[in-house]
């Protein structure tokens, strides 16, 4: 695909995959055994312009296009998927609708912050019983003549424990339904808001995920984003461009395990030669290879049609079920060719492989996205 980048766009790529081989690989293992949260990853990333990648430079961000956005998580998948979820989220769920709904001083107060790697975001939709049904939120922000008391409780909450800043999602008038849903910008310090245990996840193991619990958690007016009702539409435009960098993610997943299969194919040697010179191992890799460029190529129109402006809903919803399906068949397949090994800790295959399943689930399932995409095709 590098005919189709620009020499701004591959420096980009130069300098994160730079990044990525020497301060994120190395203790990638560790830090998925040990659950550990990556911090001084995220600062290093800050000052490089990464937790922000498309926010524009007076607000702290680094002011590149969506293209380089998914190259950014695409090398840094590579190397280790849970600090490319992590800089997704900041980036995608967070900086995105700052930017995009957030008044001037708000965009000060947050977006700056969250930008330049100071703060780090959470995004708080999910809730027991809204998952897929994302508008069956059941946690309410009440008006009291100052602001706002919100009561309620989130769960899968990625960043949860870890972040300065939750953009959080709560019924303002349950009886609009979607339309009575509003968004609020709530800092992490805030009485009455507790972040629960964190969840013991099969992959992605070094980024936290756990549930927030609200108990008259007062939020003043100046903390609301966009209108009272706009909530739904903040979140809906927000996991758009999410999907598109789950979608990357996958990407890089996928390429970090067709790497690490390709070259042990090469050293493992069986019945007199390495494994690599059998046609059943090169008709395996070509298939991956195949696979990880369509993939990238879907990711690549959804994130183009993002740059040129107007709806891209459909596109990173076939970016995201194409990309998530194909990371677990790449995944499996590069474990695979391991053989016993790929079955141990002491190869990366098999955290590349637990770390991809959870991308046909979260931002949206696979179904979810299926929705999605019938639904515009019905429309036409
Ligand atoms: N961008 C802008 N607006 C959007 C939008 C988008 N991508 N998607 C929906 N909207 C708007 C619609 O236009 C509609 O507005 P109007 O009433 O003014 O027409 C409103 O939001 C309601 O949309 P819709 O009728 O599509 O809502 P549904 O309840 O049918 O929900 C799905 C649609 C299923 C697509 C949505 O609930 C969804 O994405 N669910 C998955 C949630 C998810 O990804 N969770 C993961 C959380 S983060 S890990």
């Amino acid at each position: 695909m590098d005919h189709l980048l620009t020499e701004d766009q591959k420096m980009v790529r130069r300098t994160i995959r730079e990044f990525a081989a020497e301060k994120i690989q190395p203790g990638a293992a560790e830090r998925d055994e040990k659950e550990e949260f990556p911090a001084e990853i995220l600062k290093q990333l800050g000052e490089l312009g990464f937790m922000g990648v498309t926010t524009s430079e007076r607000y702290g961000g680094a002011g590149l296009d969506m293209v380089s956005y998914t190259l950014v998580i695409d090398e840094i998948s590579q190397a280790d998927a849970s600090v490319g979820l992590i800089i997704s989220v900041n980036n995608s769920l967070i900086c995105h609708p700052l930017e995009k709904f957030g008044r001037e001083e708000q965009k000060q107060k947050w977006l700056v912050p969250a930008a330049s790697g100071k703060m780090l975001g959470a995004f708080c939709l999910t809730e027991p019983d809204a998952g897929s049904d994302a508008a069956n939120i059941q946690t309410m922000a009440e008006p009291d003549g100052k602001g706002y008391v919100i009561n309620g409780t989130k769960n899968f909450i990625t960043n949860g424990q870890n972040c300065d800043l939750y953009l959080l999602f709560a019924a303002t008038d349950r009886a609009k339904g979607v339309g009575g849903i509003s968004a609020f910008i709530v800092p992490r310090n805030t009485e009455g808001l507790r972040a629960g245990a964190k969840e013991r996840k099969m992959g992605i193991r070094s980024s936290d995920c756990c549930s927030i619990v609200m108990e008259d958690v007062r939020v003043p007016v100046e903390n609301r984003l966009g209108d009272e009702g706009m909530g739904f539409k903040i979140a809906m435009t927000a996991l758009d461009s999410g999907r598109i960098g789950i979608a990357s993610q996958a990407v890089g997943v996928a390429q970090g395990a067709l790497d690490q299969a390709k070259a042990y194919a090469k050293l493992r040697v069986q019945f007199g030669r390495p494994i690599a010179e059998f046609q059943a191992i090169q008709f395996k890799l070509a298939d991956m290879d195949v696979l990880v460029h369509a993939a990238r190529m879907l990711v690549y129109l959804a994130a183009t049609k993002k740059d040129r402006g107007g709806r891209f809903t459909t596109e990173a919803a076939i970016a995201k079920l194409f990309a998530s399906d194909m990371v677990l068949k790449v995944t499996q397949e590069a474990l695979q060719i391991h053989g016993g090994v790929g079955y141990t800790k002491d190869y990366p295959v098999e955290r590349m492989l637990r770390d991809a399943k959870v991308t046909e689930i979260y931002e949206g399932t696979s179904e979810i996205q299926r929705f999605i995409i019938a639904r515009s095709l019905m429309q036409d």
